[in-house]
């Protein structure tokens, strides 16, 4: 069997544009913020923009994963995909305006087709799943619309099999104004290991108080990348204790708890990895609700990291709605580093 590896290279929009997508073959790509003009590079098609507004100042950025291999793109119901012989990266956008459903059947249909994906297309294994979720804290007629998106994604992993409690996969959740739910994911032939924080309730089992189905997701998942590296895939990661929002209302102090559950997420990822991971390390997305309260999470993040640690230099800001309202600020990130998963 050909053997291919998977990398991720964080890069700003001109950079790529100007440079071209060279290295490799693109599985995918998430693009933060916009840029308007300029040549499209090779594996544009592949490339998933973020609508949300840009709060850092660095400009457009974009996570770019690539195989070593060779690249097939594909679609199976109203997924797109691209895989190599280990590693498949796929989209799929469902609007409900175009569907007759109710957000809990287009959230359960979305899923449906994912698994559907894996299932026929080789690389079974769920590891890391971007959700965008229109109006995620809006109500959709009697229950909050993240509610009903976990009521039909468990409902998804439940009909497909899957783990809806150990061995779920890393997940982040943000709101957007309006527009389809979109749903980006990496998937790959080997199971990935799991990683809770013992900080925090696991979210699947997060009591009833938070919605009728608990949110299908492991606060981290750890990769073998086939070459000697490790990622180290990190969820959307908030200012909860326990089950429990905490600082209402200051996000000071939420960015502060948000970065002792990202240490906790690392602490617990160690003991299953040789690989070195750090905090300072890391290629973030913050995730801020209020565009006003950025200058403060920014303040924050350098009191604690340092202003020229990697983890800030690299970090992407931008503005989206979280999954609870109490919530402020999210930070997910992921890592590559040398090593291997420990048996
Ligand atoms: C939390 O810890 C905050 O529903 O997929 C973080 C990451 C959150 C993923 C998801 C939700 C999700 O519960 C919210």
């Amino acid at each position: 069997m050909e053997v291919s590896s998977l990398a991720v290279q964080r890069l700003s929009m001109a950079r790529w544009q100007a440079a071209g997508a060279s290295g490799g073959d693109v599985l995918g790509a998430l693009a933060y913020g916009t840029m308007a003009g300029g040549p499209a590079p090779r594996g544009s098609d592949q490339v998933m923009h973020i609508t949300a507004r840009l709060l850092s100042d660095g400009g457009p950025q974009v996570d770019v994963w690539r195989s070593s291999g060779e690249v097939e793109a594909g679609r199976s119901g109203d997924v797109r995909w691209w895989r190599d012989a280990n590693w498949l990266f796929g989209t799929v956008d469902l609007d409900e305006a175009r569907h007759d459903m109710g957000f809990e059947e287009i959230s359960r249909r979305a899923y449906k087709d994912i698994f559907a994906t894996l299932t026929h297309g080789g690389r079974p294994h769920l590891l890391r799943v971007w959700n965008y979720v229109p109006r995620i804290n809006g109500d959709g007629g009697g229950l909050e619309r993240y509610r009903q998106f976990n009521a039909g994604r468990q409902q998804a992993f439940l009909e497909a099999r899957r783990p809806v409690l150990e061995g779920a996969p890393a997940a982040c959740a943000l709101g957007t104004p309006s527009g389809p739910l979109s749903i980006r994911f990496l998937a790959g032939r080997a199971e990935p290991v799991p990683v809770e924080n013992p900080r925090q309730v696991s979210a699947y089992r997060y009591p009833r108080d938070y919605g009728p189905s608990a949110p299908t997701f492991s606060r981290a998942a750890l990769a073998s990348l086939g070459d000697g590296r490790v990622a180290l895939l990190i969820s959307g990661t908030a200012s909860i204790v326990g089950h429990a929002s905490v600082h209402p209302g200051d996000v000071r102090a939420q960015t502060r708890e948000t970065l002792r559950n990202l240490q906790a997420v690392i602490d617990s990822a160690r003991t299953r990895c040789n690989a070195p991971f750090d905090i300072g390390a890391l290629d973030c997305v913050v995730y801020v609700r209020d565009p006003a309260d950025a200058p403060a999470v920014r303040e924050t993040l350098v009191q604690h990291l340092g202003a020229s640690s990697h983890s800030l230099r690299n970090a992407v800001v931008v503005q989206a709605d979280i999954c609870r309202s109490d919530l402020l600020v999210e930070i997910e990130a992921h890592a590559v580093a040398a090593g291997a998963l420990l048996a």
